[in-house]
């Protein structure tokens, strides 16, 4: 009986930390042409973090970490070969030369951190 409990529990908690952490998509944010966006690192999470960008712009992000967990102080872009170092309470900005239409990820060193750059195509090509 207890047991039943139990697995119950560790599969409801699974499925939470796969919602968390996979399936969750908190603050799409679109940019424009020639924007920069701010990015705040904070309670193990990137504001916003996924983040629309039209084909064929260099983009300017400016990462902002507020949180003074060790795990935040790099983000990696796997796709585009970027490791960015982030210090405390300082903006640091990324220029990103235009890329290929694709959703480039970017994540903390243990990926518990997670967040996605998705570059649409222009006119719906
Ligand atoms: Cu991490």
């Amino acid at each position: 009986m207890m047991d039943a409990v139990i697995n119950l529990l560790a599969l409801g908690l699974m499925g939470f930390i796969i919602w968390w952490f996979w399936l969750s998509r908190p603050a799409l944010q679109q940019v424009g042409k020639n924007e920069a966006i701010e990015i705040v690192v904070e309670h193990g999470n990137y504001t916003p973090s996924h983040i629309e960008v039209p084909q064929g712009e260099a983009i300017t992000l400016n990462f902002i970490r507020r949180d003074p967990n060790p795990c935040a102080e790099k983000v990696l872009f796997d796709e585009l070969d970027i490791a960015l170092d982030l210090p405390l309470e300082e903006v640091v900005p990324l220029v990103i030369e235009p890329l290929a239409v694709g959703e480039y990820r970017f994540s903390c060193q243990m990926q518990m951190y997670r967040g996605s750059l998705i570059v649409k195509g222009v006119q719906g090509h």
